[in-house]
């Protein structure tokens, strides 16, 4: 009888240690994705959109660093979907990656695939959405990546989090709008509203409304006094980088891209498309007299017309007194306030502690210089083209216009069958030197070609991005697929390699997978090609990606069979 107890706390003991150890080493959270169609109403009209399981915006994919992530997506539309888990590094896992042509081949209607990674030395917010054409612009969501059991946030540990989902809205159908563009050569039209967690919000009209606005178009942030609140925010906008503000509250910035920064405050902060950001909001002591919003408005310096519309959200306590509330709009800085985003971008930087220490490559073995930027294409056939002076608008990385190819790159490389699929002669630099933020040269047309970087498995990378002035000076997300870059320097005008790398952070640079080269400037980046794969870097604007301003990097396996990238799951899908 006097044994039972401690059977009993030895077996709890044993049974502990197995949960403890399983928890460890990760669980496995298996998703299913379902695209298709839902019929919404925004802005006072109803519109058949694509979405993951009839929700707009897409699910929470949450899961802990360390875990499995196991999505089954099932393609019950027209079109073909692909999804890209965008940041998470896909360590060995290339095949799950998502972009259409670069690492499979799209899942057509009535078909499905299953997308199989573990989330490595990550925490934070990112997100997925789709990866084919313009179908991102409604299917997206956010992932929610929490520490390891038992670790903390090295920040004060919130009361509750709340992920706010930033996106664009376009009363037409965005398939036709882009191709469309394609054809006709000229820009795409602009959308017609921003959303947060898919609403307008009441800064726009309905015409079918009496009302100026429709309240049921508005998300509320239902918040307490005297609390402390973790924003997840994402900017999953099809073509618009985002100022981002709360009436009356300062954000504390503690987290970009799955990895911590040093905090800091700001009133406004910027985040481009691709990118995410965690914040703290301390919320006011008492319930105040006036209802704040949250806004989100474009920061754009191109030449052609953009959505210059707000969005906006309620931050609402509770029991506030109507009668006496005033809405306050946060002020926002001007549309193409560039000092503002390099005040801001250049704040941002990598925690650099003990714990989460900036990894960055000290040595470089491969330098690139790649200009970024707009260009143009002949009009074919001596037709009449709606692009710059008569032409097609075009985009390029070093003057090179990247095709997709009619297969996937991943499979063409991995089978070795990169016959007529792509060549590896991507240019190290741009083909002729000119003043990159003067005037432009007078042939500005680009090449069409499908062509690679190849490196070697851990080479030590350094890219300096370099804005044109070709069709305006303008900011380009650039986003690496399959990486974290360290932003080691950025400025305005043209890169002077001599003069400008003795300036750059190699100490605490700021970790992302998404960074905005600076409109009429550069920015140099250093990763570690430690990641076996075929590997896409494109503007994550997604117009000036459909016209070319992407490419590709192939990161050859390593020696060792833990650096090589095993091969397929047998239901990639096939082109
Ligand atoms: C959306 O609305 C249209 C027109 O009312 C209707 O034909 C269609 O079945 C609806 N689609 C869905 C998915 O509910
Ligand atoms: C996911 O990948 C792991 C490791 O390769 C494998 O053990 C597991 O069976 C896979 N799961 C599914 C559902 O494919
Ligand atoms: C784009 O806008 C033009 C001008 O308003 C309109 O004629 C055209 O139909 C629109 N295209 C699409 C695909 O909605
Ligand atoms: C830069 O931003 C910080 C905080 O966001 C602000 O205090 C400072 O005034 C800004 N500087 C300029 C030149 O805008
Ligand atoms: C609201 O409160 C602020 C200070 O908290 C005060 O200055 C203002 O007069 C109040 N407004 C109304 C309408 O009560
Ligand atoms: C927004 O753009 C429209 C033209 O599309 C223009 O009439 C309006 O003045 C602009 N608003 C702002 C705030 O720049
Ligand atoms: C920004 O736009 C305003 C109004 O269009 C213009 O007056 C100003 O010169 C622009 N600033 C820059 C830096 O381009
Ligand atoms: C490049 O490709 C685009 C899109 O396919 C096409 O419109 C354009 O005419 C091509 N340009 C050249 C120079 O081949
Ligand atoms: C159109 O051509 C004229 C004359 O060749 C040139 O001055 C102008 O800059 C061109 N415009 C654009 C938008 O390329
Ligand atoms: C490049 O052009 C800009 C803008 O016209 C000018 O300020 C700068 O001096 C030029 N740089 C060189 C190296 O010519
Ligand atoms: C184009 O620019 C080059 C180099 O700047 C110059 O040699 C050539 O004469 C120019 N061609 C025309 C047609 O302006
Ligand atoms: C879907 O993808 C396949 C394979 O690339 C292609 O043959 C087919 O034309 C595509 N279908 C549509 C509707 O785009
Ligand atoms: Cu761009």
């Amino acid at each position: 009888m006097e044994m039972r107890p401690n059977i009993s706390t030895f077996l709890v003991v044993i049974f502990a240690i197995i949960i403890l150890s399983k928890l460890a080493e990760g669980t496995t959270r298996h998703y299913k994705f379902d695209i298709k169609l839902k019929n919404v109403t925004r802005l006072c009209k109803t519109k058949s959109i694509l979405t993951v399981n009839g929700k707009f915006p897409g699910p929470r994919l949450v899961a802990r660093e360390g875990d499995r992530v196991v999505i089954n997506v099932v393609n019950h539309v027209k079109n073909n979907v692909s999804i890209h888990w965008h940041g998470v590094r896909q360590l060995r896992s290339g095949w799950a990656d998502g972009p259409s042509y670069i690492t499979q081949c799209p899942i057509q209607t009535g078909e499905s695939y299953v997308y199989n990674f573990t989330i490595v030395g990550q925490r934070g917010t990112l997100l997925w959405h789709a990866h084919i054409s313009w179908l991102r612009v409604t299917i997206y969501g956010a992932i929610v990546i929490l520490p390891k059991p038992r670790v903390p946030y090295p920040f004060e540990k919130p009361y509750k989090e709340v992920t706010l989902l930033l996106g664009e809205w376009f009363n037409a159908d965005t398939e036709a709008i882009i191709s469309q563009a394609l054809q006709t050569g000229g820009p795409p039209n602009i959308s017609d509203a921003f959303t947060i967690n898919g609403f307008p919000g009441l800064l726009y009209n309905c015409s079918s409304s009496t009302n100026t606005s429709n309240p049921s178009d508005t998300y509320k942030l239902k918040v307490e006094p005297g609390k402390t609140y973790l924003l997840r925010v994402i900017n999953a906008a099809l073509n618009d980088e985002l100022f981002f503000s709360i009436a009356g509250h300062t954000l504390t910035i503690v987290e970009a891209d799955a990895n911590y920064v040093k905090p800091f405050d700001a009133n406004t902060i910027v985040i481009s498309p691709g990118q995410t950001t965690n914040l703290l909001l301390r919320t006011k002591s008492s319930t105040p007299n006036s209802t704040f919003l949250i806004a989100i408005r474009s920061y754009n310096t191109g030449l052609g017309a953009f959505d210059n519309t707000t969005a906006s959200a309620i931050l609402e306590y509770p029991n506030t007194n109507q009668a006496l509330t005033f809405l306050i709009i946060p002020p926002l800085p001007a549309l193409n306030n560039t000092l503002f985003v390099t005040n801001f971008t250049t704040q941002l930087r990598s925690l650099a502690s003990n714990q989460y220490p900036a990894n960055i490559p000290t040595t470089v073995d491969r330098r690139f210089f790649f200009t970024v930027g707009l260009g143009t294409s002949p009009c074919p056939n001596n037709g009449t083209c709606q692009g710059p002076n008569g032409t097609k608008f075009a985009a390029s990385v070093n003057n090179v216009s990247f095709a997709l190819p009619s297969t996937a790159l991943l499979q063409a490389y991995f089978f070795r069958r990169s016959e007529k699929v792509y060549t590896t002669d991507f240019p190290a630099n741009p083909p002729f030197v000119f003043n990159y933020t003067g005037a432009p040269p007078n042939n500005t047309f680009v090449v069409n070609a499908t062509k690679v970087e190849v490196l070697k498995f851990n080479t030590s990378v350094e890219v300096v991005l370099q804005d044109t002035s070709i069709q305006g000076i303008e900011s380009h997300p650039l986003h690496l697929h399959g990486f974290n870059f360290f932003v080691v320097g950025q400025g305005s005008g043209n890169y002077d390699p001599m003069r400008d790398p003795p300036k750059f952070n190699l100490k605490d640079p700021v970790e992302r997978n998404t960074f905005g080269v600076p409109s009429g400037g550069w920015v140099a980046l250093r990763f570690l090609a430690d990641n076996p794969g075929v590997w896409f870097m494109h503007c994550h604007i997604e117009v000036h990606m459909s016209w070319g301003l992407r490419m590709a990097w192939i990161v050859l396996d390593g020696e060792l069979q833990n650096q090589k990238l095993p091969p397929p799951p047998l239901d990639l899908p096939k082109c």
